[in-house]
């Protein structure tokens, strides 16, 4: 029989009084537009306003994590969310492009402290993109900027949890 009842946190669903970058690139931006759309319905939707939500547009997936850093360094963002849309039928370098956003947006999460959403599309073709950009799969951009505002109400937490009992202030406590 198990007594142990640990405490389990859950980031809430409110943006309310957090911002967020959006780092998104122009390539495919017939998709990538509609992922944005998707990212900022989902942040309205959890309670964000216009004033708390930044957007910056790059060529490509490639030059995401950088974007995402810079928006990371700036210490403006709770959160930030990489937009792109890489298809494989499309270029014989998609190892690259891919697996360097995917890379690149993880390691400036780890880096910065800073949480970096991978709303990146990545499919073999462009009919799998579509349907992973508001149609059949739902919407990837929607998706990482509800991950976005869970993971900040929890690191927000966590934060404070942290600082409990040394004496400090809470910094992130509003
Ligand atoms: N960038 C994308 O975001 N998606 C793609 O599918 C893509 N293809 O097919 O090549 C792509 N290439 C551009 C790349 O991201 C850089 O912008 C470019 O290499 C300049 O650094």
């Amino acid at each position: 029989m198990i007594n142990l009842q640990p405490v389990i946190h859950r980031g809430k669903t409110n943006a309310e009084g957090f911002r967020f970058a959006i780092v998104a690139s122009r390539w495919n931006d017939f998709l990538t537009s509609k992922l944005i759309d998707g990212a900022v319905d989902a942040l309205s939707s959890a309670g964000a306003v216009e004033a708390d939500v930044e957007i910056f547009m790059v060529p490509g997936a490639f030059e995401l994590p950088l974007a995402a850093l810079k928006a990371a360094q700036t210490g403006k963002f709770d959160a930030v969310i990489a937009i792109g849309v890489v298809v494989r039928g499309e270029t014989p370098h998609f190892d690259y492009v891919a697996g360097e956003a995917a890379k690149g947006v993880s390691s400036v999460s780890l880096e910065t402290g800073v949480p970096v959403m991978f709303g990146v599309v990545t499919t073999d073709t462009v009919e799998q993109a579509i349907n992973r950009s508001g149609l059949k799969a739902g919407n990837k951009g929607f998706e990482a900027a509800m991950a976005a505002v869970e993971v900040a109400n929890l690191y927000r937490e966590m934060t404070a949890t942290e600082n409990k009992g040394k004496g400090k202030a809470f910094p992130h406590v509003v």
